[in-house]
């Protein structure tokens, strides 16, 4: 058949919430500023509880993907709020300060970080794990040191297999390493995830597919639990 609805795919538009989490002054809210915004700005003020910011990307003609990104400040660690801040989460970055990597408390918090999400969400509608992905930031403060470079590629690789961590890249906010990198690839990984459940369930299931809740035009939240009034924007 040749006939113009054929040729006439209809336009796929996905929303999707994904976390960034770590401890404080790692660099989370420069991640997101750098890559929704474009811009790295030292002395913003500290996040408090949580911040959002819409990255929007037109992937090819037909599919729009949005990414909500939750910036979840870190001293929220593993207190009661991160079960509400993560629901309905589709994906999540951990990030680590890279230049402090061999101080040993570094990687023990990450895996902390990495426990209180497992614990705490899994995909909306399913018992799966969200993909997580871990992000070495502030590489540019190490990457010109080529032994500090091997050994953490190496640590790394290791430690994200042994810890279920589906990818690691070392980033830069402020050099712009990597970001968009990155966020492909958590983008790549929601889909696959999502691609296999479905065909578990023998079902196109939209449902599971993205975020129907939340607003597609900006970035304020209906978060459709007790949190009503908070409405904010990313890293004023
Ligand atoms: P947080 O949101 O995780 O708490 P911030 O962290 O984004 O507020 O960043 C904490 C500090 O790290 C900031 O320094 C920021 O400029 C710096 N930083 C963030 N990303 C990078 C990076 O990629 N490279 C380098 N060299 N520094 C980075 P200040 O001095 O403003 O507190
Ligand atoms: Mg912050």
């Amino acid at each position: 058949m040749n006939n113009l609805m054929d040729n006439t795919e209809s336009e796929k538009d996905f929303l999707y919430k994904i976390l960034m989490v770590g401890d404080a002054n790692v660099g989370k809210t420069s991640i997101i500023k750098k890559y929704v915004h474009g811009i790295f700005s030292q002395n913003h003020k500290p996040t408090i509880g949580v911040d959002f910011a819409l990255k929007v990307l037109k992937l090819d003609n037909n599919l729009i993907v949005r990414l909500q990104i939750w910036d979840i400040a870190g001293q929220e660690r593993f207190n009661t709020m991160t079960r509400v801040y993560y629901k309905e989460a589709f994906a999540a970055f951990v990030v680590f300060d890279a230049s402090s990597w061999d101080n040993p408390n570094t990687l023990n918090i990450v895996k902390k970080w990495k426990s209180d999400i497992d614990s705490k969400v899994s995909l909306p509608n399913s018992d799966e794990s969200i993909p997580v992905i871990l992000l070495a930031n502030k590489i540019d403060l190490i990457s010109t040191d080529n032994d500090k470079m091997k050994k953490l590629t190496e640590e790394m690789n290791q430690f994200c297999t042994s810890h279920g961590f589906s990818a690691w890249f070392g980033v830069s906010a402020k050099e712009n390493i990597n970001l968009n990198l990155a966020h492909e690839t958590l983008i790549d990984l929601i889909f696959k995830k999502l691609d296999q459940i479905n065909q578990l369930k023998g079902v196109d299931n939209d449902n599971i597919n993205a975020n129907k809740n939340l607003d597609k035009q900006t970035n304020t939240i209906d978060l459709n639990f007790n949190m009503e009034n908070l409405k904010t924007t990313c890293c004023d």
